[in-house]
């Protein structure tokens, strides 16, 4: 890709105060997880992930959801941040103003690559919860005893069954994340959309509102998308690859 799109780019997140970070599965791609709607190759090709990921799948059946996040969990287990990880979090180290990364992803890759000020809006694939949520909303429980059979392990209060700690389809997301996530979108002045389809509301609502307020959305992704066209800048291509590219204009 030509350097001038890039420097543009650059010089938009140089003279900002506030930068907003969106992030997709995209961004963790180029780690072995696969995205939302690639996670379903192989044994999991035969379905959905908008079936799998909510509570009715779940309630129908209870084996095949667990499985097909215990599946997931190795994936983001054996996985290492890639290049673009590491270039969001030396961002947020370099950039003299507030940097908040929004993640939709539910793997805790940024953190690991040294993102410190961040907002799950979709959960954290390695925590678990009561499905009843016996104690609350989220009944957060944090050791369970897999049998050896491999059967969804049930809650220790209430004997019901455990499930994890994600938003499923048709669930609300986390109150105090969305909220957080509305002002600082509609407060930032640069919003960095990387690795998103688009397509998951309301996560997929926030650069829109960012422009709404005054912001200039930036776009990092190989493909079109919902979010393009309200992009100032649209860089096409890998996070993992462009990422870094725009580290180093920003450090030359
Ligand atoms: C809710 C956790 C209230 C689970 C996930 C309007 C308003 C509000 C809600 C709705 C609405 N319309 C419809 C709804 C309902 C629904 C929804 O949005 N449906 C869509 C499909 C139409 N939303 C909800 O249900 C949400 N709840 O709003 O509550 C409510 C309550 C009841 C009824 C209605 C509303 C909850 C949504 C959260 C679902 N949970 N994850 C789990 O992971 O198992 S969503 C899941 O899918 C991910 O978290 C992520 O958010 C989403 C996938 O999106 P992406 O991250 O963008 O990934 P995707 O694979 O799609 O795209 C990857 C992109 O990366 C591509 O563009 C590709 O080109 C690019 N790429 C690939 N490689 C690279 C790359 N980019 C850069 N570098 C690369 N190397």
């Amino acid at each position: 890709m030509s350097q001038q799109p890039i420097q543009y780019a650059v010089d938009l997140i140089r003279t900002a105060r506030n930068i907003v970070i969106l992030t997709g599965a995209g961004v963790s791609k180029e780690s072995g997880v696969p995205t939302f709607r690639e996670a379903m190759h192989g044994l999991w090709a035969k379905y959905d992930p908008q079936q799998l990921a909510t509570p009715y799948a779940f309630r129908a059946n209870p084996q095949l959801v667990w499985d097909w996040y215990e599946w997931r969990r190795g994936l983001v287990r054996e996985a290492q941040p890639n290049a673009g990880h590491i270039a969001l979090a030396h961002l947020e180290h370099l950039h003299s103003g507030n940097v908040l990364t929004i993640t939709q992803n539910v793997d805790d890759l940024h953190e690991r690559a040294g993102t410190r000020s961040i907002i799950h809006l979709h959960g954290n694939i390695a925590q678990n919860k009561c499905f009843e949520a016996c104690q609350g909303e989220p009944t957060q429980i944090d050791t369970i005893d897999l049998d050896d059979d491999g059967r969804p392990p049930h809650c220790p209060h209430c004997g019901g069954l455990v499930r994890p700690d994600v938003v499923w389809f048709g669930e609300s997301l986390p109150v105090q994340a969305i909220n957080q996530a509305i002002e600082a979108s509609q407060f930032c002045d640069v919003m960095l959309v990387v690795g998103t389809s688009g397509l998951v509301n309301p996560a997929a609502q926030l650069p829109k509102l960012a422009a709404q307020n005054g912001a200039t959305v930036i776009e990092i992704n190989p493909d079109t998308t919902p979010i393009t066209p309200i992009a100032k800048v649209k860089l096409n291509g890998t996070s993992g690859d462009l990422l870094p590219q725009m580290i180093a204009v920003l450090e030359a």
